[in-house]
Parts: structure tokens; C-alpha cells; sequence
């Protein structure tokens, strides 16, 4: 998109791009009314002795920050100090702040809201593909696609502009949408345009075993693919047996007979079939299994690395696939390397002019980051720098008791956010259309952002903040030209698996598309990997055998039966509602949260549409107004994550988590549902 500035204001205007088409969702049409609210953050404000807080110059909020860095450093070690990064976060940004952690607080202790958002795919990716970019292919390959398999994603509302890409697939009556809801997506498949599968929420495992098992029961796989691209064939056999359609349907009510139409469609033309993951899937304690049993699935039937097939999984913010290459992560460093690998360490110590031994080991991913917070050993001093984490974090009850036991937390953001709220220093940053950097995009695929308008007067980037803090503790190598941040981030990735070292912002600027991995010896880049090799080591794929979706309370029928809370967007908001809360119009459409409910749970309930109703799970309870829908099964409820206070969804999610990705368990928690004792009728 392109911002004009005009008499009145600035205004967003579609460009025409490959993945967009000038479309834009709703967000993106009213961003540009956030930059001049009258609420935007314009100075530092510090908490005084009365628990107010004060407006303070930069230098004071400076000065008190390091004073208290300094502090808890000196009593409890560097790992005391801890940084919660986001993927709103340029390239630029997130490779200062974990290059920061590491070398400027000597400290381990950093992870970012990615952690919540595509960690399981990405854990997945590396597993099988040897290497972790969301979509191994542009995005317009879609277009010629007949036969499409989206599994826990609702673009329709989450990425609007995508849904052009699914037109022809549609046109086939190849859009297979597994959602617990028929959701805006779903619907797509209304009129013989494709089918929609309506597992319960959390059973995706064994609806993607059922699957594989239908290719290889039925002689569906390719076999002459399986030998030369893969291995772990003969591993995986067995861990399939067990999934006949019939005992699927029995764990997840998908139809047996759904479950081998299905399956038989994948495999009817390899060519123009692709299998697409989102959070719906991912978001799961069993998530990197789960998103692996889609990629065994879309191995047997010979797809990835086809030449117009495939599996990918939907990036989600922002930059979320850029923030999760540059090291921003707590067992990352840049290039998509590994903080525990000897030579990935040597590499990029090299590129920072330090002694490897000085970088720390890997450091705690984010649900535990968050349980260490004033605990013996844990961090006492936190910056939290693109998340609103009292919103988006699982038990946010806990994330918030947690807050309350820090020694010194800052915040910074564009607003004043829930999290905020518990801060000792809030610092006001500048928004996007303000800075110039660069972020990834969904098919790895290297953007340039460009500042449009002049930040507010006071205002400085985090850039400037990180580099000024490293002055102030007399550590050297640290810029706030973003420009020089690119050079030295493309030199550091250079031979990692996320290699921009042929990345320029001149090629940037001159409108080249460039695909990472783009190297000297490859400076064209790759839009399409995987077509010749893997990225493991032997150039093959490998087939890795998973279990039974992780067992859960099932959901009873009766009136006092338990219900399955699963979560997640609505098109109007975006994220933890901070910037869309905020819009007039977003605000006016969708006021407050709403609980979808089934209308026959609800009667067996004395429930009526508006109700406010009490959720409670093992961890927490919401008060939400009820809205009935035959969308949504009887047995699952769906909370939207935009809201704060007591219609916070993650008040009910536990802080369980993937022991693969450390990915919490958004999507599929046990509850129950009545009406409050004292009344609540609307
Ligand atoms: N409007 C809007 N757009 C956004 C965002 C936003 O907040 N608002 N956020 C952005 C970000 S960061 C992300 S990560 C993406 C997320 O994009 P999506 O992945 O599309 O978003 P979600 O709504 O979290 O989940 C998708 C669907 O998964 C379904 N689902 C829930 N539980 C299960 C389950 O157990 N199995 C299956 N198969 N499906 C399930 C939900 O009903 C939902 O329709 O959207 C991006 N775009
Ligand atoms: N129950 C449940 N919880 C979820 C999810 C779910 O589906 N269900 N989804 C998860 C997912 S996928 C995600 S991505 C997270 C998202 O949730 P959060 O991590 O909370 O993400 P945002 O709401 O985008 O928060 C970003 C905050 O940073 C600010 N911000 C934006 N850009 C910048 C910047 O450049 N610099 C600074 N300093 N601040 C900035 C914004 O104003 C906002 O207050 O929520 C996760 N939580
Ligand atoms: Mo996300």
C-alpha cells in the first residue's frame, strides 16, 4: 500500500502487488487514522511514588532505566534483565534488540510474540524441510491451483486479499476448509465450490492421520516421489495403521465417508493441489505434530517441491516471518541460525567483532520467560518492545501477577496499552509509516518500508533507544541508521539457512523481488525452494512419524457438560485490539467481545442471544455476552483475542504448552458455561 499525505491527513491507498492485487483488508484502510490520535503516546512517562505517572524528558527516563538495569544486574546476574520482543518489529528492529540482549545486557533472556504465533509451523518446517519459510513459493502460484486444503485458517477474514488467489480452486470445487466453524472462509465452499470439514477443535492430528492413512490404504501415494525425495517411509507406515477413517470420525465427528472423499481428491492431480496450515492447527500443545502430520501428508502425495504444488503455512503479523530469522528468538541467532551450534556461534560472533564464548546460550521461550518474572532466578528487569502481552498471553492472570513482581518493567509502544498500565517507564515510539526498514513477507520475500510521514516531534524509533542504552553502558557496535543495520544483519546471515547476503536496499529500492535465500553465488534469490533439495543435509525430506492428538476432557453433552473454548480473529480487529479498539469505525462495527455459542447449547443453558455469560476453565474466568450461532458446533464455544478486561479470552487459556515450539495452547481449552447467579440478562 502507499500512504498520500493530503490536506486532511494521510491516506492509504492499494498497490498494485503480486500477493495483494491493490486490495487491502479493512485494517489496512483505516491504519492511517491511528497516526494522529490524540491518545498516541508523545513522552516518556514514568511511575511516581503514588503510582501515577509522569510525563519525563527522555534523558530522566533514560538515565533511570540503566540505573535500574544496572541494579538488577549487579544483585541477580545479567539473565535478571529480560527483553519480550513482537513481530510488528522491522528486520532492522528485531536484530538490534536480540543482537542487544545478547551482547549489550550480556543476558539470554529474550523471546517475542512469534513464539505464539508460528513457532509450531516453524518447528515443523525445520524438522521435515530441513529449513522453516512460510510459503516455499510465491504466492500467485495459487491461482492455478485446483484442489486446495486449508486447515485452521480463515483468510476470509485474517488476509482478505488472499481469498483472490483461491478463485480457481474454487471454480473446481477444490476448496477443502477444516474448521471447527463455518467460518467467513468456509462459506467460500458454500454452492459446490469446495467442502468444509467441522472437527472438533483439537482432533486436527488424528483428521490428518486419517488422511494419510486413506493415501496409503487406498495405493493413493506417490511412491516413485516417496523414494527419490524422502525418507522414513517404513517409520511412518505404522504410526498410521492405526487411523482407519471410522475411528477418526469417532475422534474428531468427521464423517468416515468426508475423510476418504477427501483424501481422494488430493490425490486425483498432484499438480495444482497445495495443503495450507494457520493458527487454527498450530496453536495446539500438540501444534508442531500436528502441522508435521500435514507435511507427511502432503509428502505422500509428492507435492512439495512440485512445480506448481505444495505446503505452506499462512504468516500471520506483520513481519512475522522476518522477526523469526534475525534473532529475536531465545535459541536463535541471525540467519536463522542456532544459538547452541558451535559454528552458527563462530559465524556471527565474527560478523559482531566478539569472542564467541561472550554470546549467552539459548535463553527461555515465552510462556516460560513470562513464569520466571520476579522468581527466584528469573528476570526482575523487562522491556517489553511490540506485544501486549496482558492480553495475548495465555494465563493472563499470572502474566499480570508476574508484571506486579518485577522490579522495573518498561513498556513501549504507539499507545497506552493494557500492558502498559502495569509499567514503572512507558516510552512512546514511532509508528510504521514514520521509519524506514525493511520486513519479510509470507513467501520470504524482502520488502522495503519506507518512511512516509514525519514522526511526531520528540518521537524516536526503537533504534535510536537500543543504540543510545548500548552508549550509555559502554558497549560499542551499535547504530540507529537502519540502513547500516541491514548491511550488518545480510553479513551476518550470510551462510545461514535465512541468507540475505545479496540483499541490498538499492536492489530493494530499485523494485527487484528478492526471495531469501539470495546469496552472491545465487544473487537472483529463490522464490521457489525445494524444487532440486531439501534443506536437510542429504537433500531429502524426511517423513516423521507422530502420535495421537494430545488427550483432552472431552466435551459432554448435558447442560452442565463441558464445552470446548477454542479462539481466535474477527475481521475487524487485529491482535490484542490495541491499534483497532482505537479506529471509529472498527470500534462502532464490532464494540465489544462476543462469546459464539450454538442456539441449542445455549437453550439447554437458559441462555438468549446477549446474555452475559460466565465462562470458567481450569485456570480463570470470563464475563462475555453470548452470541448465538449455528456456526459453531454444539460442543466448542469461540472467544475473538481482541478484547481486554473480563472479556479477556486468555484469561481461560492455560499456560500449557508444544514441547517441541513452546507454542501455548490457545485453540482448544476445557469450559464450562452458565449464567451469573445474580441475573446478567442484557
Ligand atoms: N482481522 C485480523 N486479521 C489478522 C489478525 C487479526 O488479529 N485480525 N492477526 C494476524 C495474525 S498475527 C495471524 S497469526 C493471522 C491468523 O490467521 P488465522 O489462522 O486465519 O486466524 P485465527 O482466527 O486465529 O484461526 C483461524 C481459524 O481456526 C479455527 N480453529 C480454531 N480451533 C481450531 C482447531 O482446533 N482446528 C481447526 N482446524 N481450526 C480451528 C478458528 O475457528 C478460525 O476460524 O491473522 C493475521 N490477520
Ligand atoms: N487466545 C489467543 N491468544 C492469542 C492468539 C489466539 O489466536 N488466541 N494469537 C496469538 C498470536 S498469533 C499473536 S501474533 C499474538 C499477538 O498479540 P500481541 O503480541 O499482543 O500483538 P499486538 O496486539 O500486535 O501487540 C503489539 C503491541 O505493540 C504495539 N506495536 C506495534 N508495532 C510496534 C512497533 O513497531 N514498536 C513497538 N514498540 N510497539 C509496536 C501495538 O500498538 C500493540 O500494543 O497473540 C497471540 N495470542
Ligand atoms: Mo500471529
Amino acid at each position: 500500500m502507499t500512504l498520500t499525505t493530503t490536506p486532511d491527513g494521510v491516506r492509504v491507498e492499494g498497490r498494485e502487488f503480486p500477493t495483494n492485487r491493490g486490495g487491502l483488508c479493512r485494517k489496512g484502510w483505516t491504519a492511517a487514522e491511528l497516526l494522529d490520535r490524540p491518545d498516541r503516546l508523545g513522552t516518556p512517562l514514568l511511575r511516581t511514588e503514588d503510582g501515577t505517572f509522569e510525563p519525563v524528558g527522555w534523558d530522566v527516563a533514560l538515565t533511570r532505566w540503566v540505573r535500574e538495569l544496572r541494579a538488577a544486574r549487579a544483585t541477580h546476574g545479567a539473565d535478571a534483565v529480560g527483553v519480550f520482543g513482537g513481530a510488528s518489529l522491522t528486520n532492522e528492529k528485531a536484530y538490534a534488540l536480540g543482537k542487544f540482549v545478547r551482547l549489550g545486557l550480556g543476558s539470554s533472556r529474550v523471546d517475542y510474540n512469534g513464539r505464539f504465533c508460528m513457532s509450531s509451523a516453524a518447528a515443523a518446517g525445520n524438522r521435515s524441510f530441513g529449513v522453516d519459510r512460510g510459503l516455499p513459493f510465491p504466492v500467485t502460484d495459487l491461482d492455478d491451483a485446483h484442489t486446495v486444503l486449508l486447515l485452521g485458517s480463515n483468510v476470509a477474514d485474517t488476509m482478505p486479499p488472499f481469498v483472490q488467489h483461491l478463485a480457481e480452486a474454487r471454480a473446481a470445487g477444490g476448496l477443502l476448509v477444516v474448521d471447527p466453524r463455518r467460518s467467513a472462509t468456509a462459506d467460500l465452499t458454500a454452492d459446490g465450490q469446495g467442502t468444509h470439514l467441522q472437527p472438533l477443535p483439537g482432533t486436527d492430528l488424528a483428521l490428518l492421520q486419517g488422511l494419510a492413512h486413506v493415501v496409503l490404504a487406498e495405493g493413493l501415494a506417490d511412491h516413485e516421489y516417496l523414494a527419490a525425495r524422502t525418507t522414513g517411509l517404513a517409520q511412518l507406515r505404522p504410526a498410521l495403521n492405526q487411523w482407519w477413517p471410522e475411528r477418526v470420525e469417532a475422534v474428531t465427528g468427521v464423517p468416515a465417508h468426508r475423510i476418504r472423499e477427501v483424501a481422494r481428491r488430493l490425490a486425483s492431480d498432484p499438480r495444482g493441489t497445495y495443503v495450507l496450515t494457520g493458527r487454527g492447527v498450530e496453536q495446539h500443545a500438540d501444534g508442531t505434530d500436528t502441522a508435521t502430520a500435514a507435511i507427511n501428508l502432503a509428502l505422500l502425495l509428492g507435492l512439495p517441491g512440485g512445480e506448481r504444488s505444495g505446503y505452506g503455512t499462512l504468516t500471520g503479523q506483520g513481519n512475522g516471518q522476518g522477526a523469526r530469522e534475525h534473532g529475536l528468538k531465545a535459541d536463535q541467532l541471525p540467519g536463522y541460525r542456532s544459538i547452541s551450534d558451535p559454528a552458527d556461534r563462530a559465524a556471527v560472533a565474527a560478523v559482531w567483532g566478539v569472542a564467541p564464548e561472550t554470546i549467552p546460550g539459548p535463553g527461555l521461550p515465552a510462556v516460560e520467560l513470562l513464569a520466571s518474572l520476579g522468581r527466584p532466578g528469573g528476570v526482575r528487569c523487562l522491556w517489553v518492545n511490540g506485544s501486549n502481552i496482558v492480553v495475548s498471553a495465555p494465563d493472563v492472570a499470572a502474566v499480570a501477577a508476574g508484571l506486579e513482581r518485577l522490579d522495573f518493567l518498561v513498556v513501549s509502544d504507539f499507545f497506552f496499552s493494557e500492558t502498559a498500565a502495569h509499567a514503572d517507564l512507558v516510552l512512546p515510539v514511532r509508528q510504521w509509516a514514520e521509519e524506514e526498514g525493511t520486513m519479510t513477507n509470507l513467501e520470504g520475500r524482502v520488502l522495503r518500508r519506507r518512511r512516509a510521514v514525519a514522526p511526531p516531534p520528540g518521537l524516536v524509533g526503537e533504534l535510536e533507544i537500543i543504540a543510545e542504552l548500548a552508549r550509555r553502558l559502554g558497549v560499542e557496535g551499535f547504530t540507529d541508521d537502519p540502513r547500516e543495520v541491514f548491511v550488518e544483519l545480510a553479513a551476518a546471515s550470510a551462510g545461514g539457512r535465512a541468507d540475505y547476503s545479496a540483499i541490498t536496499w538499492d536492489r530493494l529500492d530499485a523494485g527487484e523481488a528478492l526471495h531469501w535465500p539470495c546469496r552472491p553465488s545465487a544473487p537472483e534469490g529463490s522464490p521457489r525452494l525445494f524444487l532440486e533439495r531439501f534443506a536437510h543435509p542429504d537433500g531429502r525430506a524426511r517423513l516423521v512419524p507422530v502420535g495421537g492428538p494430545t488427550r483432552r476432557p472431552a466435551p459432554g453433552p448435558g447442560p452442565a457438560g463441558g464445552l470446548v473454548l477454542t479462539t481466535g480473529r474477527w475481521l475487524e480487529h487485529y491482535q490484542s485490539g490495541t491499534q483497532t479498539r482505537r479506529v471509529g469505525s472498527l470500534a462502532a462495527a464490532r464494540p465489544e467481545a462476543r462469546l459464539q455459542v450454538h442456539p441449542a447449547t445455549a437453550a439447554a443453558r437458559s441462555i438468549a442471544d446477549g446474555d452475559v455469560v460466565e465462562v470458567t476453565s481450569a485456570v480463570g474466568s470470563a464475563l462475555v455476552r453470548a452470541e448465538l450461532s449455528t456456526a459453531v458446533r454444539p460442543d466448542t464455544v469461540f472467544l475473538p483475542m481482541h478484547f481486554g478486561g473480563e472479556a479477556t479470552a486468555n484469561l481461560l487459556v492455560e499456560a500449557r504448552t508444544d514441547p517441541v515450539s513452546g507454542m501455548p495452547d490457545f485453540k482448544a481449552t476445557a469450559v464450562t458455561l452458565r449464567r451469573p447467579v445474580a441475573g446478567g440478562s442484557a
